[in-house]
């Protein structure tokens, strides 16, 4: 029978895994002597046991009958991948749209375990990218049971990114495993990876051979997106990032079988998206919480359906949120502007890793934000962070708008951006009090009554 050559062993007589009319099959090299490169065909004979083929003979396919077999390997491949129709799981228009987007994603995933090619996953370190992980790994592995296919545990590796970025540093880790496989593998980077700043490092992991996918919905730089070979991503459907990612790799996993929803609805909670219907839940506030401890995706799987541990942990969130509210209100500086408060926190007293500086800034503001207009502003050497009620919304602060402003500072602010309420620029070295002093004026002048 006619097989493609899709993984061997590192061997001088190597085993082989082979895609045929029969599925994905382990060849033990019996009775023969060869060495095929990965992707050739062959006209193969030999002892079916199980998932072993014991080869007696091993032939290179003729040239003239190559383009015919490559025909054959999809109808193969095809026959084997898993897709359905599944409802949305949130009822707006963008995840009609993107069905297309999900069906590729998914084929792509499933072609990838079919021809033994390793999945190196990086994702972000927050409720999304854990459970966005969790779901492309839930797909492989339902896959790979569902056929019974030899693909290897050790072909899917997940990383944590300790920053929503992709660079040359995290390129030079992957590409330290892909030295482990007798073929490239497929790099897949959730919750990150969109931006300019990645740009460099994927040019480069192209140019080495890597097939690159993207699942995010960060603000994308349309140069970085074209990089990818597979981007699921909503600005290119007309989309927003309303769409956090854990929806997106739900319905990519969704695609293929009926998998569970809550993870989703965890990270839309994390994510503040507009589409999360319920946000009392516990598991993403715990989540956030042990993000920084890098466990491995079964580790974060386990706690997350081990409902005593999440309340435990969640007690103990609760408990540090409340200590470090405490200590900001006593360290807040309140101006009043006009019609507008602004409150001030200088959070560069912060020594603990939880809450993190930008939660302790979320957490002032939400306390008091039920009240007339309030600007909450927190920062540090490096960042400025903006938080503004409604009532200060209708004055007519926004915050997106000011940072653009701010960023005509010369040499000041290095990046910056977010919504009219919530928003943050990072800082160039020592030009915090440059920055903070053109604040001041603008409040003044904005809201000042003289
Ligand atoms: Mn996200």
């Amino acid at each position: 029978m006619i097989a493609q050559i899709t993984y061997k062993s590192f061997a001088t007589n190597p085993d082989y895994f082979i895609l045929c009319e029969k599925g994905v099959l382990h060849v033990v090299q019996d009775e023969t002597t060869s060495d095929f490169a990965v992707g050739e065909f062959v006209e193969i004979q030999g002892r079916k046991k199980g998932d072993v083929l014991y080869a007696d003979s091993i032939e290179p396919v003729a040239e003239e009958k190559e383009k015919k077999a490559a025909e054959e390997s999809e109808k193969w491949q095809d026959a084997l991948l898993d897709l359905r129709d599944a409802d949305p799981l949130v009822d707006a228009p963008i995840f009609k749209t993107m069905k297309p987007a999900f069906r590729k994603a998914a084929t792509r995933l499933q072609m990838a375990v079919l021809q033994m090619q390793p999945i190196l996953v990086r994702f972000d370190e927050d409720t999304d990218g854990i459970t966005s992980a969790l779901y492309i790994h839930s797909l492989i592995e339902h896959f790979v049971k569902k056929h019974a296919l030899p693909y290897p545990k050790s072909h899917f590796r997940a990383f944590q990114a300790e920053a929503p970025i992709f660079e040359m540093k995290h390129l030079q880790v992957l590409q330290k495993e892909a030295d482990d496989f007798a073929r490239k593998p497929l790099i897949l980077l959730l919750d990150h990876g969109a931006s300019e700043e990645s740009l460099h490092a994927l040019q480069a992991a192209k140019a080495d051979g890597f097939e690159l996918m993207i699942v995010d919905h960060h603000p994308p730089s349309s140069t970085t997106l074209a990089q990818y070979d597979v981007a699921v991503h909503p600005f290119q459907h007309g989309g927003d990032s309303s769409a956090c990612t854990s929806t997106l790799a739900y319905s990519i996993a969704a695609a293929t079988y009926a998998v569970r929803k809550d993870w989703a609805e965890f990270a839309m909670q994390g994510d503040k998206s507009p589409f999360a219907k319920k946000i009392d839940f516990k598991e993403p506030v715990v989540l956030d919480y042990i993000a920084d401890k890098q466990y491995t995706l079964k580790k974060y799987a386990e706690i997350l359906d081990d409902k005593n541990q999440i309340d435990i942990l969640y007690q103990r969130c609760l408990r540090l949120r409340e200590k470090a509210l405490q200590t900001a209100i006593a360290k807040r500086r309140l101006e009043q502007v006009g019609p507008l408060t602004v409150q001030w926190l200088d959070i560069s007293y912060v020594t603990d890793d939880y809450p993190p500086r930008g939660g302790i800034v979320q957490g002032l503001h939400e306390h008091f934000e039920k009240g007339p207009a309030l600007v909450t502003v927190g920062y540090d050497d490096e960042r400025v962070i903006f938080r503004a009620n409604p009532s200060a919304l209708k004055l007519g602060f926004a915050a997106n708008a000011w940072i653009a402003e701010l960023k005509k500072l010369p040499h000041a602010v290095s990046s910056g951006g977010g919504h009219p309420g919530a928003a943050s620029m990072r800082l160039q070295p020592k030009k915090k009090d440059v920055v903070l002093q053109a604040l001041e004026q603008r409040f003044k002048k904005e809201f000042g009554s003289t």
